[in-house]
């Protein structure tokens, strides 16, 4: 062990003092430097999306599109490029819990070989303001309120509300925000989005439009209110710790990146304004193509120097990647950079190991806070004659930007299809299955409830008339409210929409391609259960890249019906079922008697059902559904109950699993 000079340190145990009961010595420049350097550990967290997680991995290109871009990512099929991602909460602060209701951020370093590109999504492909002006109100608005820091990674409350119902163009992502997007099972199971329109620029300088699409293999699945609430309280980790476990257990993520790509003639006829970041573009006006895929098989080596420190800017584009004039990506473009230089410690951020790209740097710029580099020679100025000229531009073969024409005069302002802010939030509403709609109500009706103002209330419900009167109706009925009028348009007359329906807006529509793979399933043992039945269910479970994890009234080990030894490996206390995807209770003569008095395994057991996943109860089980409460007469195909046991159970189980919950169980409010 060393001082950070290098000097050896002899005792780490105890301070210099004069004697032993004596003061402690000022010149113990040991333990000086260490205090020093821990009182100085922490920097600033961001602003927004302050919570996160980060894991490495790769971009692979499926096929050349030379013809769109020049982008190195893309100009050869089956070139990696290293990518870094970071999933983030938006509102709450770094050590707040995972799975609040919130938008989550989706942000993508690559670094390509002919510099970084960071693609700074998010898990929604809309946003809550059409111009960056107003971005310092919605986060002032949304995060902690000012005067007692309350509440904690959480919209439902005034100054959210009264200011998203004092701003219509929120509707559409309110929609999204409110449906179970904003509770997201895992990182693993969510799209990401680019948001803007940005630009793709091919070799000869000519532009399409572009949109920019994760999907993961994993398929969208999302967690439902209560549990959420619920895992907040025994793992505010669930997120970070779900990505992590699966990245060690070698069930590396994966998304699919595809494109929608359209000319500017198409966008002009569009009824909406693809420079409005609150509007999509339907899949149904244009496809998506699928133009290759990220794998994360890397868990970073240190939290702080690599998740922390990353540092994101929509400013880092390659050639062939080029921006629009969406207002909300130009405050962007500006923000980045800036907020880095104060929490980063100075303009030398990228050359932090994370942030470094591995295509070589060279430029002039010198000095500043925390230079790294050790520039050598005299030159730092460009033209010059004493470097040999170096280095010098790159003319055609650098970053050339889009050479867009400048239209109109300066002035404060939107163009007109941004007063529309209606005919999406619609859209979104009237895709989603009975239900997500019955969720989006239910979220509402929650986050309005915490609304101390009732004309913050009244205000929203109008603004919800506009977008649907069986949502307005529904969040108003949950509050004991009648409806208000509808709030009255910006625009005398509503442009038509190109699409009525779009199903792909709705979770169901990707439920993944891996089925069950890296799911978790929580097995109750006790002395007495059947080990055989626990066996048979651990096979199917393994076979399919799933896990059964052996959960026990306490930890350790238990003995089976067969008289082996089974050890839980987690306990009903430090690990409730809510962190589980589906729950087995394996029978064996005896084996549940003793729990069924027990309040909290009723809980064990009556979560999972009122969450609607799958159960599966054998023999003595069933009697421990009944006595939790739980109705096994129904026609419920998540809930596989076989007093007598039954030989092909894991199998049901499996497949039922697969469908990740059974709605059609749920009643609002729960019956249990
Ligand atoms: Fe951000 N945003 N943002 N944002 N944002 C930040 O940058 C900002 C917006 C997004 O994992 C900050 O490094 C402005 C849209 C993600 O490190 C800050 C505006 C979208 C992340 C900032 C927006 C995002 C950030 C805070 C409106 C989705 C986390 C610390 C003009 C497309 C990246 C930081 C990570 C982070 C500013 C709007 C996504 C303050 C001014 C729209 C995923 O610079």
């Amino acid at each position: 062990m060393t001082t950070n000079q290098g000097v050896p340190v002899a005792d780490n145990q105890s301070s210099l003092k004069a004697g032993l009961r004596g003061p402690a010595l000022l010149k113990d420049f040991i333990l000086r430097e260490k205090i020093t350097h821990f009182d100085h550990e922490r920097i600033p967290e961001r602003i927004v999306h302050a919570r996160g997680s980060g894991a490495h991995g790769y971009f692979e290109a499926y096929k050349p599109l030379t013809s769109l871009t020049r982008a190195a990512p893309f100009q050869e099929a089956g070139k990696r490029t290293p990518v870094f991602v970071r999933f983030s909460t938006v509102q709450g602060e770094r050590g707040s819990k995972d799975t609040a209701r919130d938008v989550r951020g989706f942000a993508v370093k690559f670094y390509t070989d002919e510099g970084n590109w960071d693609l700074v999504g998010n898990n929604m492909p809309v946003f809550f303001i059409q111009d960056a002006m107003k971005f310092p109100d919605l986060v002032h608005a949304v995060k902690p309120e000012p005067h007692h820091g309350m509440p904690q990674a959480g919209s439902a409350h005034d100054t959210f509300w009264d200011f998203v119902s004092l701003m219509p163009e929120s509707t559409h992502m309110l929609m999204w925000a409110m449906s179970d997007r904003g509770i997201p099972r895992s990182y693993r199971m969510m799209q990401g989005f680019g948001v803007h329109t940005y630009r793709f620029v091919n070799g000869d300088g000519q532009s399409s439009l572009v949109k920019f699409h994760w999907k993961p293999l994993l398929g969208t699945h999302s967690l439902v209110w209560e549990e959420a609430v619920k895992i907040s309280g025994c793992d505010p980790d669930f997120h970070r710790r779900d990505l992590w476990e699966a990245i060690e257990s070698g069930a590396y993520p994966e998304w699919e990146l595809g494109v929608q790509v359209f000319s500017e003639a198409d966008a002009d006829k569009f009824s909406f304004d693809v420079l409005d970041a609150t509007k999509l573009v339907p899949e149904e006006l244009v496809p998506v193509t699928p133009i290759g895929r990220m794998v994360l098989n890397r868990n970073p080596d240190n939290f702080f120097a690599e998740t922390e420190q990353v540092a994101f800017c929509t400013a880092h584009v390659v050639p062939g990647i080029d921006f629009t004039n969406d207002p909300l990506l130009a405050g962007r473009i500006h923000s980045y950079v800036d907020t880095q230089i104060s929490r980063l410690g100075g303009p030398n951020f990228h050359e932090l190991p994370i942030n470094a790209p591995l295509a070589p740097v060279h430029n002039n710029q010198r000095d500043g806070m925390h230079r790294q580099a050790i520039h050598r020679g005299r030159v730092s100025y460009e033209p010059n004659s004493l470097g040999g000229g170096c280095p010098f531009q790159t003319g055609q073969m650098g970053f050339v930007p889009f050479p867009e024409p400048i239209q109109g005069d300066e002035m404060r302002g939107k163009p007109e299809k941004f007063a529309e802010h209606y005919n999406q939030a619609r859209l979104f509403f009237d895709s989603q299955t009975a239900p997500e709609k019955a969720h989006i109500i239910a979220a509402f009706r929650f986050e309005l409830s915490k609304v101390t103002v009732p004309a913050i209330r009244t205000r929203t419900l109008a603004m919800l008339r506009n977008v649907s009167d069986e949502l307005a109706g529904g969040v108003a009925e949950g509050l004991g409210m009648d409806l208000p009028e509808a709030m009255p348009r910006a625009l005398p007359r509503t442009p038509k929409p190109e699409v009525k329906a779009s199903p792909a807006l709705s979770l169901m529509a990707l439920p993944g391609e891996q089925g069950i793979r890296s799911r978790k399933v929580a097995i109750v043992i006790a002395d007495g259960v059947d080990g055989a039945a626990v066996a048979a269910v651990q096979a199917a479970l393994a076979k399919e890249g799933a896990m059964g994890r052996l959960v026990g009234p306490r930890v350790g080990p238990f003995t089976t019906a067969q008289g082996k030894t089974l050890e839980a490996e987690a306990s009903f206390e430090n690990e409730p079922s809510v962190l589980f995807d589906g729950l087995v209770l394996p029978g064996g003569e005896g084996a549940f008697a003793a729990l069924a008095g027990n309040g909290q395994v009723r809980e064990y057991v009556q979560d999972p059902y009122r969450h609607c996943k799958t159960i599966l109860a054998l023999g003595s089980g069933v009697d421990l559904l009944a006595a939790a409460g739980v109705p096994t007469d129904g026609d419920d195909a998540g809930l596989l109950a076989f007093a007598k046991g039954k030989a092909n159970a894991p199998a049901a189980f499996v497949k039922a699993l697969s469908l990740h919950r059974h709605f059609e169980r749920e009643t609002d409010p729960p019956r249990v």
